[in-house]
């Protein structure tokens, strides 16, 4: 398995539409056991294709310990609003309240290709919806108002001197007590 690098804010895959999985190969499976091991060292808890430079509609989640590979999904109920504090680890650093559906339902494909169907709340909801998003070119950031939005990019301006060529090279066990605050509760 494999660390991959992380492609951050300014690199245009982040932007791009992915394309539905139809192939559930080696190659698929190794993807999905390197973005693992990826969004572990990140301290994530999710990753979606784009995010490692790849155009798969798969994406990745660990939550409160339930692990889910997410191929093609689609959501099939939105339920509620709420206000969460996402961050991405491709604007590292940067965070700020997205308005989300309160309850999803999403339809996918698991590792092997099988149906399935998640319900997520709270963290788990928002973070599917958040890489849902990513599969559709989508960051948090859109969900801002537009002076919100300024105000972020204007931080990321200095904090994307640190990720030279829009890449972000994350090393196992890095920052391994600055875990976000919600993942301390
Ligand atoms: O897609 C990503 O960039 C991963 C992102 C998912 C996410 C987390 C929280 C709210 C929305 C979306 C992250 O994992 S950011 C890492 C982080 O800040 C965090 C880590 C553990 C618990 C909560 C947040
Ligand atoms: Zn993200």
């Amino acid at each position: 398995m494999s660390i991959l690098p992380i492609r951050v804010l300014g690199d245009p895959v982040l932007r791009e539409e992915t394309k539905p999985v139809e192939a559930f190969t080696p190659e698929l499976q190794q993807l999905i056991d390197d973005m693992f091991e990826t969004m572990h060292a990140a301290r994530g808890v999710g990753l979606a294709a784009p995010q490692v430079g790849r155009l798969e509609r798969l994406t990745v989640l660990d939550v409160h310990g339930q692990q889910l590979v997410v191929v093609n999904p689609e959501i099939v109920e939105r339920e509620g609003t709420i206000k969460w504090e996402e961050g991405c680890l491709s604007i590292p650093e940067l965070y700020g309240d997205v308005n989300r559906a309160a309850r999803v339902v999403v339809e996918a494909l698991d590792r092997e290709g099988k149906p399935f169907t998640v319900e997520g709340t709270e963290l788990l909801g928002v973070c599917l919806q958040h890489e849902i998003d990513h599969l559709h070119g989508k960051l948090f950031i859109d969900h801002l108002s537009l002076l919100k939005r300024q105000k972020l990019l204007a931080e990321w301006e200095d904090e994307k001197k640190n990720y030279p060529g829009n890449i972000r090279i994350v090393v196992a066990g890095e920052d391994a007590d600055e875990a976000h605050d919600d993942e301390k509760l």
